[in-house]
């Protein structure tokens, strides 16, 4: 007799899923015997349900559609969390099956009295876009339906469907009343609609563009998520304006064109920063102006006018009140005022941009052709960089790796190449969402860039990735240490060394050697002449390789840090504990540019928290 869980993977074939990332449970056995006989749907098995959620925040990411995990009732549910968050601050479609304890069991559901049970949708509802529980077979439809239309419409995000044990294992009589395995197509992929900001909007924007000095847009992530990096190009290229991105934006626009100028953060580019305090006026374009990409709410700088564009009207006005306001999604919106701004080749500010990289790019190469032992993590991303072509997919973890990757890795097309934890900036996130990467793009290299404490995290998803056969390459850039919290303790509490070290005289963890236990092909690089070659062969096996490289402890990509580094003993330590943070200053952005006061005034950037 059919039973719930075919009409649960039967409504998720319907709506195109083609994986579903998950680890079972007796509550979800259902669910498993469904997918078997769904012959276009396929279950992979992760060691670690957080490594599901990882993998299916990356899929979506890639592909646009929704990313689909599943787990158990109790544990299972509570190891989504760092997923699910990640899709939910990055507003990425994701949609997790989560088992439950039978509805009859209520009454028994607290404290662990029946086996695994906890208030899982109170826990859900603050993790999630929607929690939405299945009360009875005949409701599933509607309810799976109902996931995709949320989690793909207006604002992206992830989406819990909670099915109890009783209604999972209940029969489900196919034959009767209209046909249950209905999706509707629009909602099988973010974004569901394209609404167009309203004309007098888009009429105002573009005349600030036309009479911008200086224009420079910031890219942030909703330009992938609306796959819009065509007509964010033709509108940069009309206008002569400079772009740069948020980590989360990275690809954007093509890194190597003339008119883009890196990524704007505290481990970004140098010019990025420098250019986005010259600009006059200023385009945040599907950014939510977080704290990293607006370098501590110092940007956008008071005189500067600024357009916002975004798919939630909730960011509009959060940390400043924008010259024009755009709400609307950004592919739809980018097309139109690319169609109303005059052209303009602004030859000087692009001239003053190129200028820039070009500086920042030459200050780069002294580290990236390092012959220094322990090895410069920049001649290990130079080496990367010289052998990645347009189309590999690069997953980055959280500290630093993403900072070596944003300054030494350009993005060689426009699209979505580049994934970052940044919802979260979770350790730990590379390796499995390099599982989602790989099913999302199963034609592409995948490549990993991860330190040794977030490499840790995750280890076990090697042999997830060496049962796939996946096609990945993993970096460790290991230093021995969580460095980012070494230097911070170094740098902010008088040279305190505690609990950041991950070895010791005695221990020294391989991770080649376990990824070779755990079914990968391995190599260890000690000297920076191996790269070449060992790259070569990684990027060149079949299956999933490991390289782990042992770098220079003292290296950083964080610029005040490297300030700091670099002026050694003479600064006082500051700031200290006792430190009063601020709530950023919020402004009203003139209707007009204005002089341009504080134009070359020094940042102060301040230190990064993390
Ligand atoms: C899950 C999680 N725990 C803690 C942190 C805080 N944190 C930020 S960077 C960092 C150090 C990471 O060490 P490693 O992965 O070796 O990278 P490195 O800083 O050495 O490049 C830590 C603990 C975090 N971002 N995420
Ligand atoms: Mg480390």
């Amino acid at each position: 007799m059919p039973h719930a869980g075919d009409l649960l993977a039967g409504l998720l074939e319907a709506a195109g899923v083609t994986y579903v990332f998950g680890q079972p449970g007796g509550q979800t056995a259902a669910l498993y015997d469904g997918i078997a006989h769904q012959p276009d749907v396929r279950h992979v098995l992760v060691r670690d349900e957080r490594s599901g959620a990882y993998a299916a925040d990356a899929f979506a990411r890639l592909t646009g559609r929704p990313g689909v995990c599943d787990v158990t009732v109790g544990p299972g549910t509570t190891k989504l969390a760092d997923g699910l968050v990640e899709s939910l601050n990055a507003s990425v479609p994701v949609i997790a099956i989560v088992g439950e304890l039978p509805a009859d069991w209520e009454p028994l559901r607290d404290k662990g009295v029946a086996s695994q049970g906890f208030g899982q949708v109170g826990f859900l509802t603050s993790i999630t876009k929607a929690t939405l529980v299945v009360p009875s077979v005949a409701t599933l439809p509607d309810l799976i339906r109902g996931a995709f239309r949320i989690a793909t419409s207006g604002r992206p995000g992830p989406v819990a469907v909670v099915v109890p044990h009783d209604v999972l294992d209940s029969s489900w009589d196919p034959g009767v009343g209209a046909p249950d395995c209905l999706a509707d197509d629009r909602f099988s992929r973010a974004p569901a609609f394209r609404p167009v900001a309203d004309p007098a909007s888009i009429a105002e924007a573009a005349a600030l563009l036309d009479a911008a000095a200086r224009p420079l847009i910031i890219a942030g992530g909703g330009v992938h998520a609306s796959r819009a990096t065509s007509e964010l190009a033709d509108l940069a290229n009309r206008t002569g304006a400079v772009v740069v991105t948020s980590f989360t934006g990275k690809g954007a626009v093509d890194e190597t064109a003339p008119l883009a100028a890196g990524v704007l953060n505290p481990l970004g580019s140098t010019a990025s920063l420098e250019l986005a305090r010259r600009a006059d006026t200023v385009f945040w374009c599907g950014c939510k102006v977080g704290q990293n990409t607006s370098h501590n709410w110092q940007l956008p700088l008071p005189h500067q006018a600024t357009i916002q564009l975004d798919i939630d009207p909730a960011e509009l006005g959060r940390t400043f009140r924008p010259s024009v306001a755009l709400h609307g999604d950004a592919r739809a919106t980018l097309e139109a005022l690319a169609s109303s701004v005059r052209e303009q080749r602004r030859a000087a500010w692009r001239q003053i941009a190129a200028q820039a990289v070009g500086e920042a790019a030459s200050a780069r190469l002294a580290e990236e052709a390092s012959d220094a032992v322990p090895v410069a993590p920049q001649r290990v991303m130079a080496e990367l960089a010289a052998r990645l072509r347009a189309g590999d997919v690069v997953v980055s973890d959280a500290s630093f790796s993403a900072g070596w990757i944003a300054a030494h890795l350009p993005a060689r097309r426009g699209g979505r190449d580049f994934l970052f934890a940044r919802g979260q900036g979770g350790l730990g996130y590379a390796v499995p969402a390099a599982i989602g990467a790989c099913a999302a793009r199963p034609d592409d290299r995948v490549v990993t860039v991860s330190g040794d404490g977030g490499f840790s995290y995750a280890i076990g998803e090697l042999a997830t990735h060496a049962q796939l056969g996946t096609r990945s390459t993993h970096l460790v850039l290991n230093n021995g240490s969580l460095g980012w919290l070494a230097m911070w303790q170094r740098l902010y509490f008088d040279g305190l060394r505690q609990s950041v070290d991950l070895e010791s005289p005695s221990t020294r963890p391989s991770f080649a050697g376990a990824a070779r236990s755990l079914g990968c092909t391995a190599f260890e690089v000690v000297r920076p002449g191996d790269l070449a070659g060992t790259l070569d062969a990684a990027l060149g096996s079949d299956g999933p390789a490991v390289v782990e490289i042992r770098i220079d402890p003292a290296a950083t990509p964080i610029h005040s840090f490297r300030r700091r580094l670099a002026e050694g003993d003479q600064l006082p330590r500051a700031p200290r504990p006792g430190t009063v943070y601020r709530v950023p200053a919020w402004h009203r952005s003139p209707l007009v540019p204005a002089p341009s006061a504080g134009e070359d005034k020094e940042s102060n950037a301040g230190r990064t928290r993390h």
